[in-house]
């Protein structure tokens, strides 16, 4: 890459662009915000600060030139479809997502998809070695891009940087099975400031780094030599990422979505309660424990359509990966069966809906929810959960939620759930369905205070802040 005439003081580093390439009939291409977690929560901090993002595409070859959108100045990365293939469906997909998330489905290692990881993150390295002023602040996001930290030091050491891990870290015995382990250490140790979701991740990675590459740790701090036997200290802590609070409470209380809420109900056939799921159709989600739970629900006759209904919506999502493909068999078939065992005409038990929606169409479907289905197996943190209770400006609802999730450290007043234990998420579904109002009350309005009070803002000034503390006040750990 030519290197860039104009350099920005802070630069965003994430495998994807916060946007996706959409080409209408005529052949005009323009861009529309991507789904997904990493958008949701940096897309309010990026407008406030006038920073750059780095960023693949989406699509294979040629990346287009620089453009601006929404206030943010974006950069895409080329990727060539083998790069796409090793990198990103194999590495980061096939490897570390399934060990990152507590081996849910086994990890698959090969070669090829490390030496594709390593020459991408280092094409990212560049990317962002170029876009950078001096002395700028580098945020590097997530696992496809691990490696990022350790090569920009070596290419800008004048630069502060900083990593953030959305997906959970695992323990040290899950970890240990990683063939480049090592490498995806060292690379980590080139960041200043190393931030996870929730406190035993970053407890995790500190042993990983005590017992696999013999370092020594302190608090929350490794120290890491150098080559010139000088010494680094690098910072491993939790940031637990938020959402825009006050951005969507004030899209659920227009009257547009709440005429919607009860629009979708009515479409329902104004069932007395309505359960609802809603995810990236992925095995960490916990979709098929909870759709074994909601059928377990029917067969006993503790719940029947039209009285009580299930939306189910789940994005498209890796659909070129075996896993996923299979999950998605999986889910078909079993919302297939419920609906042939125990739908009428006009009233399916389960209403699945394998589609992205607009933030409005969220923001109904949550307020026309009576309880919130949140299960996963694992998950870093779930911004789901937190979308629901935000939403619930009438203070209405109930969250079931996984103890599996890092949304559940925060939001301890929701119907913590156990997602393995089939009797037991029935349980807890019914409890949710039967509780006391006022009881629902107090939890909600005791959660929605938590996810007020830590917004996306002060999640992103929390992290930039313990980077450079020259960036504003300190709001998080440590
Ligand atoms: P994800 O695994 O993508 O994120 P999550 O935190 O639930 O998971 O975020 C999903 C986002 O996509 C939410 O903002 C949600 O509203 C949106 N979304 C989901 N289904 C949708 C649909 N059908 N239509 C439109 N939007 C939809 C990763 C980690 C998480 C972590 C986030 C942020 O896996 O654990 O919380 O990053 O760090």
């Amino acid at each position: 890459m030519a290197v860039a005439e104009h350099r920005y003081d802070l630069v965003v580093v994430a495998n994807r662009l916060p946007v996706d390439r959409v080409q209408d009939n005529e052949g005009n291409v323009s861009w529309s915000k991507s789904p997904g977690g990493l958008v949701t929560a940096m897309e309010s901090v990026m407008i406030d600060r006038d920073g750059a993002w780095i960023g693949w595409s989406g699509d294979p070859g040629e990346a287009p030139e620089p453009f601006d959108e929404n206030g943010m100045h974006l950069h895409a990365v080329p990727l060539s479809q083998d790069e796409i293939e090793n990198h990103y469906e194999g590495f980061s997909n096939e490897t570390l997502w399934p060990l990152y998330h507590d081996v849910i489905v086994p990890p698959r290692y090969r070669r090829r998809w490390f030496e594709g990881y390593h020459e991408v993150n280092q094409r990212f390295a560049q990317a962002a070695a170029d876009l950078a002023a001096p002395g700028a602040t580098v945020w590097v996001h997530d696992y496809q891009l691990q490696l990022v930290p350790a090569m920009l030091r070596e290419l800008r050491p004048d630069v502060q940087i900083g990593w953030f891990d959305h997906i959970p870290f695992p323990s040290v015995e899950l970890f240990a099975q990683l063939p480049w382990r090592r490498q995806v250490i060292e690379g980590l140790l080139g960041a200043d400031l190393l931030g996870f979701q929730r406190r035993a991740d970053a407890e995790n990675f500190l042993r990983v780094c005590r017992q696999l590459l013999g370092l020594s740790t302190r608090g929350h701090t490794v120290t890491v030599p150098g080559a010139d036997g000088a010494e680094r200290v690098v910072r491993a802590a939790a940031f637990p990422i938020s959402i825009d609070a006050s951005g969507l409470e004030e899209l659920a209380r227009t009257p547009e979505v709440q005429e919607r809420a009860k629009q979708i109900r009515h479409d329902l056939g104004d069932p007395r309660q309505v359960l609802l799921g809603v995810d990236r159709l992925d095995y960490t989600k916990g979709i098929r424990h909870r759709l074994k739970a909601y059928e377990e629900l029917l067969t006993d006759g503790v719940l029947a359509p039209p009285d009580t209904v299930l939306v189910q919506v789940a994005t498209p999502s890796r659909e070129r990966v075996t896993a996923y493909i299979e999950l998605r068999e999986q889910v078909e078939v079993t919302v297939g069966r419920a609906n042939g065992d125990f739908g009428q005409l006009g009233s399916p038990a389960i209403h699945y809906l394998h589609q992205s929606h607009g933030r409005s169409e969220m923001a109904a479907l949550y307020l026309a929810a009576d309880v919130m289905l949140v299960t996963p197996l694992r998950d870093g943190m779930n911004l789901v959960a937190k979308e629901y209770v935000t939403c619930r400006f009438d203070e209405g609802g109930a969250l079931v939620l996984s103890e599996f999730t890092g949304a559940a450290g925060e939001l301890d007043r929701a119907f913590i759930c156990t997602p393995h234990d089939i009797g037991g998420l029935k349980r807890t579904i019914r409890e949710a369905l039967d509780a006391d109002p006022r009881d629902k009350r107090r939890r909600m309005r005791s959660m929605r205070r938590r996810v007020r009070e830590n917004d996306v803002r002060r999640w992103a000034d929390s992290f930039l802040c313990a980077l450079n503390p020259s960036e504003g006040r300190a709001t998080g750990e440590p």
